[in-house]
């Protein structure tokens, strides 16, 4: 059953999105516990889109490296309320962190227009029906391995090449089982089986994924490749967050995935004036000029091909 009543938020713009992170988890590598609460959740949700979130990714299971797996039901118990006091309360698009179908399911049917399967739909065989059947959006990750195996000493001969042939393999996948490509986003899955030199190559190599013509994810925020590069915990990662997020929008990226919406709306916005799409609108102090498109959500698409 295709969801309705999806034309709430304004998700399209000509500008990059930002997809701010809400872990409702006990132990995510870098706000773990601070939103297990759904007071502290709805709370932290409303700054974001103060802040200038697009979208709210709701995490219930952490993916760092080593974590342990959430049974379904506490995962679900966690994710449900969350997506839909925000759904209840703010006109933002809600997407869900999961890789598993049912997860999905539920919070589709709460209010989710989105699905964001960090094993780009491999590790739920009917996670592809699931999104077929209520026409979400998703974000297909490139993952080598699960997360409690993926830092396992990763490697690649071409890691740009591997992944680009990994997205041609999902994007003919899910055509072939009825999901429509329009909604389908590409994510290099920073930190997810890679090593330094493997996530700094991805970033470079956005250019190189645009011919696939569907928008491309990246989420560096606070990632361990920052801090080995800078040699700075994680609570310190913030300028390197931004660097990563503002060279990947100058070659290409339409969403970055941040903990740090505020600043990262900053960047994004200068880092899109600067690759070429200042028009002088943005002098009058309005944001809304660098989103000439606002549709509702279910006739969203989040093309590449709206980008110079
Ligand atoms: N990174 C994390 C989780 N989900 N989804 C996408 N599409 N891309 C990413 O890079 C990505 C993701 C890991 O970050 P975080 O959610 O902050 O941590 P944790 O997995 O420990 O909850």
């Amino acid at each position: 059953m295709p969801l309705d009543g999806l034309g709430r938020a304004p998700l399209i713009r000509r500008a990059p999105l930002i997809m701010g992170v809400l872990n409702v988890t006990p132990d995510s590598f870098s706000d773990g516990g601070r939103y297990v609460q759904i007071s502290a959740a709805l709370e932290r949700a409303r700054e974001m889109v103060e802040e200038g979130a697009d979208i709210i990714d709701v995490g219930g299971e952490s993916t760092r490296p080593g974590a342990q797996p959430v049974p379904l039901e506490e995962e679900i118990k966690r994710v449900v309320p969350v997506v839909k006091a925000i759904r209840a309360e703010l006109d933002v698009s809600i997407s869900v962190d999961t890789y598993k179908s049912e997860v999905a399911k539920a919070a589709l049917e709460a209010g989710a227009v989105m699905v964001n399967d960090v094993s780009g739909l491999r590790f739920s065989p009917d996670m592809v029906d699931v999104v077929a059947e209520y026409q979400a959006h998703v974000v297909v990750m490139h993952m080598k391995g699960t997360p409690r195996n993926m830092q396992e000493n990763p490697s690649y001969r071409d890691v740009v090449g591997e992944v680009r042939d990994f997205f041609t393999e999902r994007l003919e996948f899910l055509q072939s089982r009825g999901v429509d490509l329009e909604r389908v986003l590409l994510d290099p899955g920073i930190g997810f089986g890679k090593r330094v030199k493997d996530n700094l190559a991805l970033i470079r190599g956005i250019p190189r994924f645009m011919d696939l013509g569907r928008p491309i994810l990246v989420g560096p925020s606070r990632k361990s490749f920052i801090g080995e590069v800078l040699g700075l915990p994680v609570e310190e990662r913030l300028e390197g967050t931004l660097a990563a997020v503002s060279i990947a929008i100058f070659l290409g990226a339409a969403v970055v995935r941040v903990h740090d919406v505020r600043q990262a709306r900053r960047v994004v916005d200068m880092a899109w004036a600067l690759r070429g799409t200042y028009d002088g609108r943005q002098e009058t102090g309005d944001r809304a000029a660098l989103s000439t498109v606002s549709r509702p959500l279910s006739s969203v698409r989040i093309n590449q091909k709206d980008q110079p």
